[in-house]
């Protein structure tokens, strides 16, 4: 698919060349820029960046039309073809990693620091991961075959990510998509469509509808369309697993959490105060997964507060695409007052909020890291994902007692245990309900890894061989006889 040109690394002089005015890509083309209305801000100074469209019923349906269309050619490709494909949109993206990492500053709000380390590097491994899986595909799931046109609904927190845990295993087990971004954060799906039409993916392959909950709904309820993958809120994914019951849809659900983050006293209490960095405070709080309750020994809570307390002073929340910057901007205006309305919900409750004292920028929409001390188990703050920089704080003194509070919550998506004793460690890891369970370290994510939740974090499981099985149904014809590729 010929080498990948050399990309502009100049993000203004992008949006300033396509006038800033994006619209949906459907069958290969962009189109209904025309009715752009929705505004998309900088967070960091919440100044208009650009506008998109809300995608219309006849929007989606062209959409879901031209899916459709492209699966029969897409699906019946040998794998070792797809892959190439893919192997070819994670070649160019890592090309583009510093225009990719820029733009999402720019679009989300989070440093430069972590999206050029985490959000656009774990984006391109997850299409070269999947590439492997596609190559791999008639001997690693004999008797299975694609589903057909894939629904993908996903959160601002991670977009680029969350759009490659989404394209990539749809891509690689053979179906087509018609995927939503969030309409805070359209940016870098956008960027991401142009580059498809670069490396000359079939048209129709990929199909990307802007818009907001509307423009999801109505691709959610389409009835061309076998499977839903969402991730998001948990209110949302209960209406969603509503809106298809019956339906015969396959559906997988990436819903919040709040996720127990315990310290025995044996811990590494240096190495666990950066993982509350890692865990609480990287990209603002805005992760599903944040080790958002600091469940400690009574022995060495206080002195691990200390020491949180000191690492807290010590960093810098302002401008995202400064690479000094630890925290940039929480994403928009309404996410901000909602964490501000929990914030003082539970300061009205009577709990203690510390806060860093580090200067904040006066433009944007900023908030210090923090974290409320001794906070009740039953306290709203302890039980509400508050996906914000701020951490709820209570002890325990037995195994017993740590594996009775971080099981005591709605979600189980993660868990961060911290001891220096790796048989304690394992042995609480197996008595902790979540899909993840990270030991001496936290918000490690990986292609290979399966990642999903218990209870209410969701439904399914995303990455490696459980993903992939995500998007393949056992075939009901005989499997045909192997290609001779010559
Ligand atoms: O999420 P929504 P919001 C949590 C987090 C956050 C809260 C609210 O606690 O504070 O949710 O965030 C699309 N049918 N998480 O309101 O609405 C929407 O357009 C189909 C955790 O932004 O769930 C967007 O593309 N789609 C989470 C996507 O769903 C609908 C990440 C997510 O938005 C829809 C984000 C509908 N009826 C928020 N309504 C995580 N698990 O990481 C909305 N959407």
């Amino acid at each position: 698919y010929g080498p990948a040109p050399e990309a502009s690394t100049d993000v203004e002089a992008w949006l300033e060349s396509r006038g800033r005015v994006f619209g949906h890509f459907i069958d290969g083309s962009f189109t209904g820029a025309g009715n752009a209305s929705i505004e998309v801000e900088n967070p960091a100074t919440g100044e208009v960046i650009a506008r998109i469209p809300e995608g219309t019923e006849a929007e989606v349906n062209a959409a879901v039309a031209a899916a459709k269309e492209a699966f029969p050619a897409w699906s019946r490709l040998p794998g070792f073809e797809r892959a190439r494909y893919l192997y070819a949109i994670a070649r160019h993206l890592q090309q583009r990693e510093r225009f990719f990492s820029v733009l999402e500053s720019i679009d989300n709000g989070k440093p430069i620091k972590e999206t050029r380390n985490a959000d656009i590097p774990l984006a391109i491994r997850h299409f070269y991961h999947h590439a492997g899986w596609a190559a791999a595909i008639d001997t690693e799931f004999p008797g299975h075959e694609a589903l057909g046109v894939c629904g993908q609904i996903i959160p601002w927190n991670f977009p680029l990510l969350m759009l490659a845990w989404k394209i990539a295993p749809a891509l690689a087990a053979g179906n087509t998509v018609v995927l939503k971004p969030a309409d805070l954060t359209p940016l870098t799906a956008i960027a991401f469509a142009e580059l498809l039409v670069e490396i000359g993916l079939p048209k129709g392959v990929v199909n990307i509808v802007h818009g907001g909950g509307a423009t999801g709904a109505l691709i959610v309820r389409h009835p061309d369309i076998a499977k839903i993958a969402f991730t998001g809120s948990t209110a949302v994914g209960r209406e969603i697993r509503r809106a298809t019951a019956g339906s015969g849809k396959k559906l997988s659900l990436e819903l919040g959490g709040k996720s127990p983050f315990i310290v025995c006293a044996d811990a590494d209490l240096d190495a666990a105060v950066e993982g509350v960095v890692e865990g609480v405070w990287f990209n603002q709080g805005e992760v599903c997964c944040a080790g958002s309750r600091l469940i400690l020994q009574e022995g060495i809570a206080d002195r691990f507060l200390a020491k949180l307390r000191a690492r807290m002073e010590r960093l810098r929340v302002g401008d995202p695409l400064d690479k000094s910057t630890d925290m940039g901007a929480i994403v928009s205006a309404g996410q901000k007052a909602r964490i501000m309305g929990l914030l003082e919900g539970a300061k009205a409750e009577g709990y203690r909020l510390e806060q860093s004292s580090c200067p904040l920028p006066e433009r944007g929409r900023f908030i210090a890291p923090g974290f409320f001390a001794d906070t009740e188990p039953s306290a709203t703050v302890s039980q509400v994902e508050i996906f914000g920089p701020i951490a709820v704080t209570m002890t325990f003194r037995t195994v017993d007692e740590a594996v009775q509070l971080a099981n005591n919550t709605s979600y189980g998506l993660a868990a961060s245990i911290w001891s220096e004793n790796i048989n304690g460690a394992t042995e609480l890891a197996a008595r902790v309900k979540a899909g993840v369970v990270w030991i001496n370290a936290t918000n490690i994510f990986d292609a290979n890894a399966p990642f999903g939740g218990y209870k209410e974090s969701g439904y399914g499981r995303e990455g490696a061989r459980e993903g992939m099985l995500g998007y393949l149904k056992r075939s009901v014809r005989k499997a045909a006889p192997a290609e001779i590729v010559p």
